[in-house]
């Protein structure tokens, strides 16, 4: 079987090739990848030789025309994907969330090419903190920022395809992931490279906003079970029962790190900063069998802290950089 990753030097999308490469050998990887600042060749240095990478963009028609013909599945990861760089610039979001997302959508269509479509629980907007329920497959989508709105379209374009013109997918939405090789913008290796050099770590606002981590690996599993027992049109949330405020996130980090838990500084609340995400994952579980592995994200969070120690090559060069635009905005609340 022939599979075109796009976005497969990214975090999420180099953990789904890794996997891939370790449990499925029958599989013939390509992957398509712009190279962006979140795009790094070094995560996919331990599979490199045994998938073909191919350096460009999901825009390009041509060459998405050309991939995809030579491909019997795709798996759309590609994206740009920080909330504060969607505000500070959307642009790009546009581009590649939604333009990047219709030039594969054609070339699926054209080819009639099985499509997997990579999406995230922030298409339905925020939960009140006291509020008991989560997202399902049938919550309306209420996005808030130029990320989410973008990525909501791109899941709109996918949906009316299917029905317009018989396009073979599934969707994912998913919550937010941790693990080895994601960026260091992102809130959890921030905050864990910051203490591993001396930086204390930022909480943005109150720090009672809710996310509901789940493992990238989990994740990816999903995936794969979706593109093995997923009906086509249908949409699946994937979560693990995550859900953690961002204060508690950071006191954990810092206890895990044989750091003081106050150790951190308050810094400016993200404007327009999401309150609460939760899944409720009930259809990817009963209709399909899926459970996650890493059921404890106390223990999930301790192995990504390892990984990062560990690893300190892989991130050491994009440190500085993220922290110094960061300093650009962040002033202290305290
Ligand atoms: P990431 O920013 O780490 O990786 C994105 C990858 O896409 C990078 O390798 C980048 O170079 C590549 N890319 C960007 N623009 C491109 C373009 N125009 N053409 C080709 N490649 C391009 O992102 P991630 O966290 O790995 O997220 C992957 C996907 O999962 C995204 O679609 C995101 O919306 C979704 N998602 C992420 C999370 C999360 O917690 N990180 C949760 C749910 C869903
Ligand atoms: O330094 C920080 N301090 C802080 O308090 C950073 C970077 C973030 N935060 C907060 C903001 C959020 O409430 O932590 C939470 C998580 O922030 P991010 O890592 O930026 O993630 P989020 O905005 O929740 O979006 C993530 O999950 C859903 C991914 O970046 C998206 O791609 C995915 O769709």
């Amino acid at each position: 079987m022939k599979l075109l990753v796009t976005g497969g030097a990214g975090f999420i999308g180099a953990n789904f090739v890794h996997q891939t490469v370790a449990e499925r050998p029958d599989v013939e990887i390509t992957v398509l990848d712009k190279l962006t600042y979140a795009g790094n060749l070094e995560s996919l240095a331990p599979v490199i030789d045994a998938i073909t990478f191919v350096h460009g963009d999901v825009a390009d028609t041509v060459l998405v025309d050309r991939l995809v013909a030579d491909s019997d599945l795709v798996v759309h990861f590609a994206a740009e994907s920080h909330n504060d760089n969607s505000l500070a610039d959307p642009s790009p979001f546009v581009q590649t969330n939604l333009v990047g997302t219709f030039a594969l959508l054609e070339a699926v269509r054209k080819h009639d090419v099985r499509y997997h479509h990579i999406s995230t629980d922030e298409v339905y907007g925020d939960l009140a903190l006291d509020d008991p329920a989560k997202f399902t497959e049938t919550t309306a989508y209420n996005p808030s920022s130029p990320y989410s709105s973008t990525k909501a379209g791109s899941d709109l374009l996918v949906r009316a395809w299917v029905r317009s013109f018989g396009v073979r997918a599934t969707l994912s939405n998913c919550s937010n992931n941790y693990g080895p090789y994601q960026h260091v913008e992102k809130f959890i290796p921030r905050q864990i490279t910051n203490v591993l050099t001396g930086v204390r770590p930022k909480l943005y606002g109150t720090g009672t906003n809710v996310r509901d981590w789940i493992h990238v690996d989990d994740h990816n599993r999903a995936v794969w079970t979706i593109i093995d027992k997923g009906e086509i049109g249908e949409t699946y949330l994937i979560g693990a029962d995550g859900e953690t405020d961002n204060r508690t996130v950071i006191e954990t980090v810092l206890e895990l790190s044989g750091q003081d838990r106050a150790a951190f500084d308050f810094v400016t609340d993200r404007p327009g900063h999401d309150l609460r995400y939760a899944i409720d994952a009930t259809r990817l579980k009963t209709e399909l069998g899926w459970e996650p592995v890493y059921k404890d994200f106390g223990s999930g969070l301790h192995a990504t802290i390892e990984w990062y120690r560990a690893n300190e090559a892989w991130w050491r060069p994009h440190k500085n950089a993220t922290e110094a635009a960061y300093r650009r905005t962040e002033r202290p609340l305290e």
